[in-house]
C-alpha cells in the first residue's frame, strides 16, 4: 500500500481536505466521460435528478474506478484498511447552466455515525475556478456542525439546498485538479462550489463515501460494497455489483438503493427537491 504521504495526512488533518492527488491517468479519466455521455445519449435523463446517484451499480465502468488501487490506498492512509463504497454522486455542471453548491456540511444529512468516513471526488474532467470547483473553509472540519438553512433553489445542486450563511469567502481556498486527480475531504469541512464559467462541462464523480465497516447509518438503510479489508460490523446491506451497463438488474439495484436515499436525504425535510 503506497497511500497519501505525511504531509498529505497533516494537511488532512490541519485542513479537513487534502489535494490534488493523483490516481487515474488523462486517458482513464477520458474513458469515464464517453461512459457519461454514451449513457446520456442512449438513455436520456438515466443520470438526472434522484438517478445521478449510485452510477456505480448501473455501470462496471464505474463500479471498476471505485476500487482503484491508488484511491483505496490514500482512503485507507485516513479511515484504514476496512473500507465500504456506500454511494456515489455525479456532480455535473454544464456551461451553460447555472448550477452551483452551496456552503454546506457533508455530516449534516448524511446519516453517518461515526465520522470514519471521506468523500472522495474524482475530477472527470479539470475543475479549477473558472468552472467552479469546489472552495474548502479549511480548518473548519474542527468545529461543531453548523446550522444550515434549506434554502431550495432550482440551480443548487444539492437536494434540500442545504446552505451555512455567512461563509468567509477570503478564507476558503480552491481545489484544483486535473482531469484524473483526486482530493479527499473530511465529513465535516464547510464546502460549496459556483457555476461554471466555462464552454466545456465539469464534471466530478463523487464517492460519497467510503466508509470505515464501524460506520453505521443511524437515518435509513444504504447498500454498500467491501472495497477492502474485511466488514465485521455488518450494519449494512450489500448491493449487486454490476455486470452489465444498465442491465435490468443493474437498473433495478440502483432504483431500490435511490429510494433508500431519497428518504435519508429528505429526512425531516418540508419539502422534496429536485435530486
Ligand atoms: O461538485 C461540487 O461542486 C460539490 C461536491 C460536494 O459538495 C461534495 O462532493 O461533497
Amino acid at each position: 500500500m503506497i497511500g497519501l504521504t505525511a504531509n498529505d495526512i497533516d494537511h488532512y488533518n490541519k485542513k479537513g481536505f487534502v489535494s490534488p492527488i493523483d490516481a487515474l491517468t488523462s486517458k482513464e479519466a477520458k474513458e469515464i466521460r464517453n461512459e457519461i455521455e454514451k449513457i446520456e445519449k442512449k438513455w436520456p435523463g438515466a443520470l438526472e435528478g434522484i438517478n445521478r446517484n449510485y452510477v456505480h451499480l448501473i455501470s462496471p465502468v464505474f463500479n471498476k474506478v471505485c476500487l482503484n488501487k491508488k484511491i483505496l490506498d490514500a482512503v485507507e492512509s485516513i479511515i484504514g484498511k476496512n473500507i465500504l463504497i456506500c454511494g456515489t454522486t455525479l456532480f455535473i455542471k454544464n456551461s451553460n447552466e447555472k448550477g452551483f453548491v452551496s456552503f454546506h456540511q457533508d455530516a449534516k444529512y448524511i446519516g453517518l455515525e461515526p465520522h470514519n468516513w471521506v468523500t472522495v471526488w474524482i475530477a472527470i474532467t479539470e475543475s479549477n475556478e473558472k468552472n467552479g470547483c469546489m472552495m474548502m473553509l479549511p480548518g473548519s472540519h474542527k468545529k461543531n456542525i453548523s446550522h444550515h438553512d434549506q434554502n431550495f433553489d432550482e440551480n443548487n445542486l444539492l437536494t434540500r439546498g442545504q446552505t451555512i450563511q455567512n461563509v468567509p469567502l477570503e478564507k476558503t481556498e480552491p481545489v484544483i485538479l486535473k482531469a484524473g486527480q483526486i482530493s479527499l475531504h473530511h465529513p465535516k469541512i464547510v464546502h460549496g462550489s459556483g457555476i461554471n464559467n466555462s464552454d466545456d462541462r465539469r464534471i466530478g464523480f463523487v464517492v460519497q463515501s467510503y466508509i470505515g465497516s464501524n460506520v453505521d447509518q443511524v437515518l435509513g438503510k444504504m447498500y454498500v460494497q467491501l472495497a477492502r479489508g474485511e466488514d465485521q460490523y455488518k450494519y449494512h446491506e450489500y448491493s449487486y455489483i454490476p455486470s452489465k451497463l444498465m442491465g435490468t438488474k443493474e437498473i433495478i439495484s440502483r432504483n431500490k438503493a435511490n429510494e433508500e436515499l431519497s428518504k435519508i436525504f429528505y429526512s425531516g425535510a418540508k419539502k422534496i427537491g429536485a435530486y
